[in-house]
């Protein structure tokens, strides 16, 4: 009762029209807490929200979250004819958030919609493939200058490899001599995984807006057509590179395994996966690339599995304080995991790279 009065008053301050119906909790993420609250509308019809609390230990500076998403979902707003569009709400005073008993609160509208953890269905991956195209596109007239970096040197691939191999020389819990294997690998493609950082440092690839967490259960897609409607959890939208979105998607959705496989052996490229997400991708944003961008695409999907390794591997040094376990070695199995996935992405980049041109 006493959080149904709560988020009462926070639609109240989002000026929600009608009477109100009912909420619930939706168990979703392990970030942020997330409710989905209906209305009745003086004409009789129910409309819902999504009403949530932002973890601002994650998020120190949720001011900052809250202008990069305003900005950028304002503008996708404005030109969108594909699907549904998110819509943060404001207050009376212009604002996407309000502080209420210490607590970040933001509201956006609710859209039914199903989503997947994991996908085997090539026609679904792309469709995730042609909504972050698309994100990309709406978004290719964006100044990315005006965005907060609200998670800095997140993809400084450089800057991830010294933190790694400083930890491993510091090695607080000892652990560093069971992982020589992994930081040798890591050391043998530090070049190729640093590449895409060098020629952006050189102002050599376009810095753009970027999602920075494509991964597929972010895509709501239709419930009847399996359409993408929307791309949702924008807490990470900042200036970025083009190929790490693409690249963290591949990573993440078109392995042979999950993310955390500890059999090895199972994991490589899903050379199918991996066509039906570039052809969804690539379809929608190919064009508004530049030259050189288009021949790092391929790159960023390695990139992102070496750094999505050392990150791991990092956060087992340190003793698993940034992602959350479920079994002591969690984190170094991740790590072998996506080493394992780069090693063959290497091994087949060319490959890799003539999908990209297919369907440019
Ligand atoms: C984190 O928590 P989740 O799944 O949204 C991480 C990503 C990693 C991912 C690996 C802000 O994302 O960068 O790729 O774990 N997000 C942040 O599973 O660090
Ligand atoms: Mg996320």
């Amino acid at each position: 009762m006493e959080m149904e009065q709560r988020l009462r008053d926070i639609c109240r301050s989002f000026r929600i029209q009608g009477s109100y119906v009912e909420s619930e909790l939706i168990p979703v993420g392990n970030v942020n807490k997330t409710y989905k609250v209906t209305y009745r509308r003086e004409e009789g019809t129910l409309k819902s929200y999504i009403v949530q609390q932002v973890n601002t230990f994650v998020f120190r500076k949720p001011e900052q979250v809250m202008h990069n998403i305003d900005l950028v979902t304002e503008h996708i707003r404005a030109k969108s004819t594909e699907g549904i569009p998110l819509h943060f709400h404001h207050t009376a005073d212009r604002k996407t958030y309000i502080y209420a008993d210490d607590a970040f609160w933001r509201l956006y509208n609710y859209i039914p919609s199903v989503t997947y953890n994991t996908c085997e269905n090539t026609e679904v991956l792309q469709h995730a493939g042609e909504a972050f195209g698309r994100f990309q596109k709406n978004l290719a007239d964006f100044n990315a200058e005006q965005l907060y970096e609200t998670i800095p040197n997140f993809h400084n691939t450089p800057e991830r490899l010294r933190t790694l191999f400083e930890d491993a020389e510091k090695d607080p819990l000892g652990l560093a001599g069971s992982v020589r294997e992994e930081l040798s690998y890591i050391r043998s493609v530090s070049s190729q995984a640093c590449e895409m950082a060098r020629m952006q440092r050189e102002g050599r690839l376009p810095i753009r807006v970027t999602h920075n967490d494509t991964k597929i259960n972010n895509v709501l897609f239709d419930r009847n057509t399996n359409r993408a409607l929307t791309i949702i959890d924008l807490d990470t939208v900042m200036p970025g590179l083009v190929g790490f979105d693409f690249g963290d998607a591949i990573r993440s959705t078109a392995n042979t395994s999950g993310e955390d496989e500890r059999d090895i052996k199972k994991v490589a490229l899903d050379m199918k996966k991996y066509e039906a997400f570039t052809r969804g991708f690539v379809g929608k944003v190919g064009a508004s690339l530049t030259e050189r961008e288009k021949s790092t695409l391929a790159l960023g999907a390695v990139t992102m599995a070496v750094e999505c390794g050392m990150r791991f591997l990092t956060d087992y040094l340190d003793g698993d304080k940034y992602f959350r376990i479920r079994y002591p070695e969690h984190n170094l199995a991740r790590s072998r995991c996506q080493l394992a996935l780069a090693k063959n992405m290497l091994e087949r980049l060319d490959e890799m790279q003539k999908v990209v041109e297919k369907y440019i």
